[in-house]
């Protein structure tokens, strides 16, 4: 199972609260006030970790609850604060804190009619940590809609809510909900006046909310192509990840990553997803979300299946497949993209990379055989090249 997008509920430790005692011994039967402090709760964090590649840990766990703090003992003892929950999630996680229906109080006065609904807004429980991490920058609105924008954190969707963090690199971490803090015992309240203060401060409650955890795949290289170009089997052809091949279009229903290596060790993360037909951006196919995972990719491959299978004409796949990325996202079209021609073993792909050519001007194409690994040392070292390429630039 991959999963790309999850709610989640977290919930940090409340403070545990202070203690009401008096110090009582063998011949001090008056001794002052001796309420330990509580202790404050855990913090519910995030951490991102490049040895995740989905959520699926908090499909299974949507519930980050993390400890409260320990209240306040007697003999002056305070109490243990709460343990942190530190969760792990991918990196290239977007965490949103999700608009919650603000409750109308005149609905629950009149039962039975039913007023207007309330626009949503960003529940106040995670105001705290959201002014904490953006000390005042003013939101601006994210209109989703039009996914040309990259959300940065403090953008506002108004289905997604507040986009309050933005986990792209390893061991990079976000305080998702802050715990309380722990009340203080009565020893704290006596004064000269005052010397058997019978109260002592209840914890202060953690910072609660609903959050969407949505994954944006971080890797150098993204793979497009429509059904059975032959994505999979060339990344198998450069990497160790072994994706699902086969004959059939839609064979890889979720997005795989693999890491393409080379000799003197140097890394490159490449990412194929799943076929791309005309019509994908109406849901035709699999639709085109999963494209938000080539999103922030360095670059792109286009992948044409130049043996024309089933009577198609990759000249035309290739203007349909920039069509579609358009669709979904212009930046897209604006990365550096590569045009490589897969299954040039078969009989027609000789011919048609030459009508190829003389069609889609400007555009230089690399033909392979990702099948029998032909061309394929060719391309791994355009990609490197590129991706080099790519960071110099940024
Ligand atoms: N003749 C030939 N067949 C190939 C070549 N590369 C892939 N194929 C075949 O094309 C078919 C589809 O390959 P996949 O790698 O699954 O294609 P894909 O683009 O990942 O397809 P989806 O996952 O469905 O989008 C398989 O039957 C492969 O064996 C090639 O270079 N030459
Ligand atoms: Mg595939």
């Amino acid at each position: 199972m991959f999963i790309d997008e999850i709610k989640i509920f977290a919930r940090a430790g409340h403070g545990g609260k202070g203690a009401i005692a008096f110090h009582r011994e063998a011949y001090i039967t008056k001794g002052g006030p001796s309420g330990g402090n509580g202790g404050r709760g855990g913090d519910v964090i995030l951490e991102a970790s490049h040895d995740l590649n989905n959520l699926i840990g908090q499909f299974f766990n949507p519930r980050l609850i993390a400890e409260v703090g320990q209240g306040g003992m007697g003999k002056g003892m305070d109490g243990h604060a709460g343990e942190d929950l530190v969760v792990k999630v991918p990196c290239g996680t977007m965490v949103w804190a999700l608009p919650k229906p603000e409750v109308d109080p005149s609905a629950e006065l009149e039962e039975g009619t039913s007023g207007p609904k309330a626009p949503p807004t960003i529940p106040t429980s995670h105001t705290r940590s959201v002014i904490r991490s953006h000390d005042g920058v003013q939101a601006r609105e994210y209109n989703l809609e039009d996914e040309e924008e990259t959300p940065e954190p403090g953008d506002i969707s108004p289905e997604k809510g507040e986009l309050v963090a933005d986990l792209t690199t390893h061991g990079q971490r976000f305080i998702l909900c802050k715990a309380g803090r722990g009340g203080l015992g009565n020893r704290n309240f006596a004064t000269a006046r005052h010397q058997t203060p019978r109260f002592a401060q209840p914890g202060e409650p953690g910072d609660e909310g609903d959050f969407l955890l949505e994954l944006r795949i971080m890797a150098d290289v993204g793979i497009v192509g429509y059904p059975n170009a032959g994505k999979s089997t060339l990344l198998a052809a450069i990497s160790h990840a072994r994706p699902k091949v086969a004959a059939y279009p839609f064979t890889t229903l979720h997005p795989q990553i693999g890491i393409l290596e080379y000799p003197d060790w140097h890394r490159l993360t490449i990412c194929d997803v799943p076929g791309i037909i005309e019509g994908a951006h109406m849901n035709v196919g699999l639709g085109h979300k999963f494209l938000r995972h080539i999103k922030r990719c360095k670059i792109l491959v286009v992948l044409l299946d130049m043996a024309g299978t089933d009577n198609r004409e990759p000249w035309n796949d290739y203007k349909q497949l920039l069509s579609e990325l358009n669709l979904y996202d212009p930046a897209l079209l604006e990365k550096p993209r590569y045009v490589v021609a897969n299954k040039m073993d078969e009989p027609q792909a000789e011919a048609n990379l030459k009508k190829f050519k003389q069609k889609v001007r400007r555009v230089s194409v690399l033909p392979i055989t990702a099948a029998f690994d032909e061309g394929v040392p060719k391309f791994k070292q355009l990609l490197r090249e590129a991706v080099d390429e790519a960071n110099a630039e940024k």
